[in-house]
C-alpha cells in the first residue's frame, strides 16, 4: 500500500517564547522533516496531542530488569498508570486490532509497543507486529518504548523497520542511585544485583541513546521521579540525554499505592505532589523539551490521550471483522483526509496568532503578550476541554487540563485526574465526597474553565478559592486562559501572592 504525502504545518516563525504554547514553540526551531515526523504525534507534540490518538498493543509480556514501581500485574509504570493489561495480544491478533482501531478511530495516527513487560526483551514479538502494519497501514507511525536494556542490539532493526520514535526510560546515570531503583537486570543469561546491575543497565541506556540519535531516531526520553532517590539527580539526567540528542524529556511522577504491591508501594515510598513536579520540570526545561501532556497510559491504551476505549476492541469483536484490500485503503484514506482537515485548521490557527496588528484591534483574543499585562502574576487555571476546546461540563469531566496563564501566554503544565462527579443522577450520595476529592485535585489552581457547571460545585469551588468560569463554551483552550487573565488583571486580582489560598 503507498504511502500518502503527509503536508506539512508550517512554522509558526516569529513566534516568541510561549506567546502561543509550549507546542508551537518547540515546534518553531525545527526543521520540516522533524516537523513532518512529529507534527501528528500525539506524545511528541503538544498540539496534536488535541487532535490525535494513539494505540498500544500489548504483545511484551517479559521483561529483563526490575523496577521497585513495578508489579507486571499491574502493567508497565514506563509507559502506563496501574491497571492490569485486559488482553495480551500475540502478533497477529494485535495487527488485525490496530487495523481495526485505525479504521473506527480515524484520528490515530500511531501504534505504540509499550508492554507490558519490555517490547525489546521480546523481539521476535514486537519486530512480527511491526513488519505487518508497516506493510498494511503504512501511514500510522510505529513507535516503541524502552527500559533500554537490549537497545543496543536492536538499533539496526529498528532502523530498518522505519520506527523512528523511541522512548527509553532513563531513571538515573549513577549506579549509586539505579541500585535503589532496580533491584536485578538479566543480562546474558544470569541474574545481576545492585550497584554492579544498575551500572550495566545505565551505560546500556546511554549507548541506545547515541547509537539512535546517530541514525537519525527522535529519541524521548521518560523518567520517573522518586522523592528522595533521583529527583535531584533527573536535572542532570536531563542536561546529558539532551546533549546526547534526545529530543524530548518526559518527567511523570511515581505512582505507588501499596494495593499495586509493588515494592515502592508497600515500602510506603511517597509520590511527588504535583507542585513537585512542576518544579522540577521547570528546572529541566532550561536545559530541553518537556514533555507536560503525559497520562501515563496502559500499555494496552486505545485512543487520545486521557481517554480508554479499550473496551470497544475487544478481540472478540474485532476477530468479526473483515480486513479486505478495499476496507483497509478506505480506512487509511479516512485517516488520510482527517490529517489534511486538521492540518488546514491548525494552519489557520498559527496564521491568526501571528498577523499583523491592525490599528486599534483588540489583541487580547491572541496568544500574544501586552506590555501593560507585565505586571501581573501567573496563574493555575484547571480547564475542562477536549480537542483543545473548553467543551466539557465541570461534572462530566474525567480530567482537567491545567495551564500557567501568564503575561506571555498560556502553557500546559499538566493534568489533574478526577473521578466522575456527575453521573445524571442529582440525587446520588457519592456526590458529596467525589466533588471534594476533586477539590483536592485541583489544589494551586485559582481558576476552572468549563462548559458548563452546577449551582452546588460551583458555590463549593468558590468556597475553595477557586473561581469557576463557563463564560467560554466551545472556545480554544489558550486564548480563554489568556481573556481570563486580563480580566484578572483589569479587576486588581493579579498583585503577587503572599500566601496561598488553597490548601
Ligand atoms: Fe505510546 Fe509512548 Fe509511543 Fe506515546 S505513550 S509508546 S510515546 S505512543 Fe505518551 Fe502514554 Fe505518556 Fe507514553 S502519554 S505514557 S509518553
Ligand atoms: Fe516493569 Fe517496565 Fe520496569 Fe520492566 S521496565 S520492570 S515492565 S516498569
Amino acid at each position: 500500500m503507498a504511502l500518502p504525502t503527509i503536508p506539512i504545518i508550517p512554522s509558526s516563525g516569529g513566534c516568541s517564547a510561549g506567546s502561543c504554547g509550549s507546542s508551537a514553540t518547540q515546534m518553531s526551531g525545527m526543521s520540516d522533516d522533524i516537523r513532518r515526523r512529529v507534527q501528528d504525534h500525539p506524545c511528541y507534540s503538544e498540539e496534536a496531542h488535541h487532535h490525535f490518538a494513539r494505540m498500544h498493543a500489548a504483545v511484551a509480556p517479559a521483561c529483563n530488569i526490575q523496577c521497585h514501581y513495578c508489579n507486571r500485574k499491574y502493567d508497565c509504570a514506563n509507559e502506563s498508570r496501574p491497571g492490569v493489561v485486559s488482553e495480551l495480544l500475540t502478533p497477529d491478533q494485535a495487527i488485525k486490532k490496530t487495523l481495526a482501531v485505525a479504521a473506527a478511530i480515524p484520528q490515530m495516527s500511531v501504534l505504540g509497543i509499550a508492554g507490558p513487560g519490555d517490547p525489546l526483551a521480546n523481539p521476535e514479538r514486537t519486530f512480527a507486529t511491526f513488519r505487518a502494519l508497516a506493510e498494511k497501514a503504512p501511514d500510522i507511525k510505529l513507535c516503541v518504548s524502552t527500559n533500554g536494556l537490549a537497545l543496543p542490539e536492536h538499533v539496526e532493526e529498528l532502523a530498518k523497520h522505519n520506527i523512528d520514535h523511541v522512548t527509553i526510560t532513563i531513571n538515573c546515570l549513577d549506579p549509586e542511585v539505579g541500585a535503589k531503583i532496580y533491584p536485578w537486570i538479566f543480562w546474558k543469561n544470569k541474574r545481576i544485583f545492585g550497584k554492579e546491575a544498575a551500572a550495566i543497565l545505565i551505560e546500556q541506556q546511554q549507548k541506545g541513546l547515541e547509537m539512535l540519535v546517530a541514525k537519525g531516531v527522535l529519541v524521548k526520553v521518560n523518567s520517573v521521579m522518586i522523592p528522595g532517590v533521583n529527583d535531584e539527580h533527573l536535572k542532570e539526567v536531563s542536561k546529558v540525554v539532551k546533549a546526547k540528542g534526545a529530543f524530548l524529556h518526559n518527567v511523570m511522577p511515581l505512582i505507588a499505592e501499596a494495593e499495586h504491591g509493588t515494592f515502592y508501594g508497600v515500602m510506603g515510598q511517597r509520590s511527588p505532589s504535583p507542585e513537585e513536579l512542576k518544579n522540577l520540570q521547570d528546572a529541566c526545561e532550561g536545559d530541553m523539551n518537556m514533555m507536560r501532556h503525559c497520562r501515563q497510559c496502559r500499555a494496552d491504551a486505545v485512543g487520545l490521550l486521557g481517554e480508554d476505549r479499550g473496551a470497544e476492541f475487544t478481540m472478540d469483536k474485532v476477530e468479526a471483522m473483515n480486513f479486505d484490500e478495499d476496507f483497509l485503503a478506505e480506512a487509511m484514506a479516512r485517516r488520510v483526509a482527517l490529517r489534511d482537515k486538521v492540518a488546514a485548521e491548525r494552519e489557520a490557527k498559527h496564521a491568526k496568532a501571528h498577523a499583523p496588528q491592525l490599528p486599534g484591534q483588540a489583541v487580547i483574543t491572541l496568544h500574544r503578550p501586552q506590555k501593560s499585562a507585565l505586571a501581573g502574576r501567573p496563574v493555575l487555571m484547571a480547564v475542562a476541554a477536549k480537542g483543545g476546546l473548553i467543551n466539557e461540563h465541570f461534572g462530566h469531566a474525567r480530567e482537567f487540563l491545567v495551564y500557567e496563564v501568564t503575561a506571555t501566554g498560556a502553557k500546559l503544565i499538566g493534568h489533574r485526574k478526577t473521578e466522575l462527579y456527575c453521573s445524571g443522577d442529582d440525587s446520588c450520595g457519592e456526590a458529596e465526597s467525589v466533588l471534594s476529592r476533586t477539590l483536592r485535585a485541583l489544589a494551586g489552581c485559582e481558576v476552572v474553565l468549563c462548559s458548563k457547571i452546577g449551582y452546588e460545585p460551583w458555590g463549593k469551588l468558590e468556597a475553595a478559592g477557586i473561581q469557576p468560569n463557563g463564560e467560554h463554551p466551545m472556545e480554544e483552550i489558550e486564548p480563554a486562559c489568556i481573556a481570563v487573565w486580563h480580566e484578572m488583571l483589569k479587576a486588581g486580582k493579579l498583585a503577587p501572592k503572599t500566601e496561598s489560598k488553597v490548601a
